[in-house]
């Protein structure tokens, strides 16, 4: 046989699988949940079925188990616990919450959310839970519950789906035979299995009845009373299942009720921190991994860029105004400059965003960003602090001087080229706003300003006009985008640049001239005007004027 052609079993249905633990000659346990997190830590401590108990769910809604959460209510709840599990779940369906014909439409709910099987008991709508006043509760007419039994069965549509009936007799203060008598009808009725309740705190009357019994149908219980019975005296009386009914709320309402006191009195929670479960173990419950893996596979093509920020100089032109911060936390209308940047990197979905400082690195502290740190930022330039942020390189980034201000159309334009090297070039050379920097950007066409403009490569950025009479095609804004093969050749140029003797002055106009000089196109994006940078005080005020301009 062809190996790659032997398929593994599908697992089975929820309902089979809950069929199988009813009838299986082994001794099974299902364990209490009400909610999507309880219920997926029941699946993962092993258990291979889910009760969802009528009192648990109403518990943490916060109310009676008298019905008074509403069965929609608690079919929405099992939804979510469903969803999230892969083993069965045994609903506790109180009275079938109505008549026959409620319980139609329910079994009907129940399956659509592969919810595996209901169990109901044969008490009044609405009713309350076995151990309140359990011996004065009527018990249902035993006619009018056959037929609630068989509406179930009739309306399901998998025939594994299973129907359990409860036998309150015992609890209502009524003989073994009337419970035998009862269970008998249901048998008959058609039920899966019979639950048979008891509120004693020793088995002797459950044990009594499995032995009278005698397994006509699997015999399902709820040792909540008698928890102190050894599990091998159920083994022994042939029952099928046992229903740890309740644990998980009453779990977590202790453990809730110490933690609240306590930080309600400590006014701290340092004690506390270890003693609960961290945040990260709430993702993995959520299934936060399983996420983050379908971002891997369906939004690849949308996978923002990384930025790298430049922001290592004190901005010496400005003087006093930099003497206790760098240039990148100068306030320019209410917000550093440093701020307005991730605010526009935020709002093009760029999240990883690191800075390379220098000067007065500890006055920095704008959130989201990651830091790093050019300890040597008066002795070098550009490149060097470049370096600093080669773990963060990544096969699309845009590298940007951190005293940028622009529109945000930008830096939004940028992102929709899908060239590897990208540099954005301003071909207003007399823009007012326009700060006084000197990399002038020599291209192969000059800006046309119309959207059919064919493509256009740098040539070289120069701080100086070339000799002769050819003119600039307009100034390197400090802002450039690496993609793939660009982002290979980036590393490149810079192990061929650090051979240098004079790398620790280069800047990033060398960068990308060595680029040129290589071979590699680096394609132009231009703009026209709606940028500058701060360099020098007389700056500060066009700055202000600028933000005015965008803030609005
Ligand atoms: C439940 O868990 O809601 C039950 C079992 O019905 S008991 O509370 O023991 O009646
Ligand atoms: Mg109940």
């Amino acid at each position: 046989m062809n190996p790659n052609h032997v398929t593994q079993p599908a697992s089975p249905s929820k309902a089979r699988q809950l069929r199988a633990l009813l009838e299986s000659p082994e001794l099974e346990f299902i364990l209490e949940a009400h909610n999507g997190i309880s219920a997926r830590i029941v699946e993962q401590a092993g258990f291979r079925g889910i009760w969802a108990s009528g009192l648990a769910i109403s518990a943490q809604f916060g109310v009676r188990d008298s019905n008074e959460a509403s069965w929609t209510q608690v079919v929405d709840m099992l939804e979510f616990m469903s969803d999230v599990t892969t083993i069965p779940i045994l609903l506790d369906g109180d009275t079938g919450y109505g008549n026959f014909n409620n319980m139609r439409r329910l079994v009907k709910k129940l399956e659509q959310r592969n919810v595996a099987g209901v169990c109901i008991e044969d008490k009044i709508f609405p009713k309350t839970n076995s151990f309140i006043d359990g011996e004065r509760q009527p018990l249902a007419d035993i006619d009018e519950f056959c037929g609630k039994i068989k509406a179930g069965k009739d309306s399901q549509t998998d025939p594994d789906f299973c129907i359990v009936a409860r036998v309150e007799a015992l609890i209502a203060g009524w003989d073994i035979h009337e419970a035998l008598r009862r269970a008998e009808a249901y048998h008959a009725a058609g039920a899966d299995a019979i639950l048979i309740h008891s509120k004693l705190s020793r088995p002797d009357e459950v044990v009594a009845f499995a032995k009278e019994w005698d397994n006509r149908l699997p015999l399902v219980i709820v040792p909540t009373k008698y928890y102190s019975t050894p599990v091998e005296v159920f083994r022994a009386a042939g029952v099928s299942l046992v229903i740890w009914a309740n644990h998980m709320i009453r779990a977590s309402v202790d453990a809730m009720e110490q933690v609240s006191r306590h930080i309600k009195e400590r006014e701290s929670l340092i004690q506390i921190e270890d003693q609960i479960a961290s945040v990260n173990r709430i993702f993995e419950l959520q299934g936060a991994d399983e996420l983050s893996r379908a971002q891997e596979r369906y939004l690849k093509h949308k996978r923002a860029p990384h930025a790298i920020v430049l922001a290592a100089s004190r901005g010496r032109a400005l003087r006093e105004l930099t003497e206790d911060r760098p240039k990148v936390m100068l306030s320019i209308g209410g917000k550093p400059l440093l701020r307005r940047l991730v605010d526009e990197f935020k709002k093009q979905s760029i999240n990883h965003i690191t800075v390379v400082a220098g000067y007065k690195a500890e006055a920095i502290n704008v959130a989201n960003i990651q830091l790093r740190i050019n300890a040597d930022y008066d002795q070098t330039g550009e490149l060097a602090s470049l370096l600093c942020a080669a773990d963060a390189f990544h096969d699309d980034m845009i590298i940007m001087y951190g005293d940028l201000l622009f529109r945000s159309y930008i830096l939004h334009d940028l992102l929709e080229q899908d060239s590897e090297i990208v540099a954005v070039v301003d071909s207003s050379l007399n823009n007012p706003h326009t700060g006084h920097t000197q990399d002038l950007a020599y291209c192969t066409e000059a800006d046309n300003r119309s959207i059919f403009q064919p493509p256009v490569l740098l040539q070289s950025v120069r701080d100086q006009p070339l000799p002769g009479d050819r003119n600039p095609s307009g100034r390197w804004i400090g802002m450039v985008r690496f993609r793939n093969q660009g982002r290979l050749w980036l590393d490149e140029a810079l192990a061929e640049l650090r051979r240098r003797e004079d790398f620790v002055s280069l800047g990033m106009p060398e960068l990308l001239n060595h680029l040129i000089e290589r071979g590699h196109p680096v394609r132009v994006h231009y703009v026209h005007g709606h940028w500058l940078d701060v360099n020098a005080l007389a700056d500060i005020g066009r700055a202000h004027d600028f933000t005015r301009g965008i803030d609005q």
